[in-house]
This record gives C-alpha cells, sequence and structure tokens, in this order.
C-alpha cells in the first residue's frame, strides 16, 4: 500500500527540520532517510480504505541520543496522533543501526481515507541523528 526505500529520493514526504536523503551508513540499498538537529517531523498520508489488517514495518535507529532525546514513530486516524514506539537512549534501536520494526496497527488504522504515519525526532540536536529506511505499510483488501 505505501513502500519507500528512499533509493531515489524522498519525494512524497512532507519534511520539516533537517532532513537528508543520505548515502552514508547506515542504509539499506544506496540510500537512506537521515534526520539531525531538533523539531524533526516528516509525514506521509495513505488512504487505507478498503483494506483491513494493516501492518506497518520500517527500519530505523537513533544515535547519540542521551536521556531526554526521543524518536518517535506515529499513526494517524485523521484525529489524533498515536504513538506506537518511541526510541530513547535505553531502546535497542538507539546503537546506530537500523533495527526491524513490526507494528500491527488497531482498527482505527484500516479502512481510513484520513491515514497516515509520521516520524519526530525531538530534544536532540545537531550531534544526534536518526535513521529511516524501508517504510513499508500492507492490508488486506476488505472481502465486499
Ligand atoms: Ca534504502
Ligand atoms: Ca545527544
Amino acid at each position: 500500500m505505501l513502500s519507500s526505500d528512499f533509493e531515489t529520493g524522498l519525494a512524497g514526504w512532507y519534511r520539516q527540520g533537517k532532513v537528508a536523503w543520505y548515502a552514508g551508513d547506515p542504509k539499506h540499498g544506496t540510500h537512506a532517510m537521515r534526520f539531525t538537529g531538533n523539531n524533526v517531523w516528516v509525514e506521509r498520508r495513505r488512504s487505507t480504505a478498503g483494506y483491513q489488517d494493516l501492518v506497518l514495518s520500517v527500519y530505523l535507529g537513533a544515535k547519540s541520543f542521551e536521556n531526554w532525546e526521543y524518536l518517535i514513530l506515529y499513526w494517524t486516524d485523521g484525529q489524533t496522533w498515536y504513538e506506537p514506539l518511541t526510541v530513547d537512549n535505553h531502546h535497542p534501536a538507539s546503537d546506530g543501526q537500523l533495527h526491524l520494526i513490526e507494528i500491527a496497527l488497531p482498527a482505527a488504522a484500516a479502512n481510513n481515507p484520513a491515514f497516515g504515519i509520521a516520524f519526530g525526532m525531538w530534544d536532540t540536536d545537531t550531534s544526534d541523528f536518526a535513521y529511516i529506511d524501508e517504510v513499508l505499510l500492507t492490508g488486506v483488501p476488505i472481502s465486499p
């Protein structure tokens, strides 16, 4: 339903803050998306109309986080932004490498024309980084 490996750029993603199309490591393939600095927000909307049993997967990691620094994965039903994943400096994905995260989204995400996902990085600075690659949203067509 949505697949983004960032091999050809960051098109389709609304971006605020210091977000780069990134050829360094870590990455899968030739490029990933990299955040640095504070107040980063990257968002993409995708209607899930006609689909259920949604699963969101992504490879992500964070580097140089201290206690107060966060990378958060969000999804929205069009009303509320939910936060199923927060990477802080105690999370395994704070080791600067890419980790597969898979989230089975609740029913409110299904069959929803206002569905969207986002990533935020907060209270960080220019020596902190987050890496995102291979964002994939899958769903099962709802039988008529
Ligand atoms: Ca890639
Ligand atoms: Ca830091």
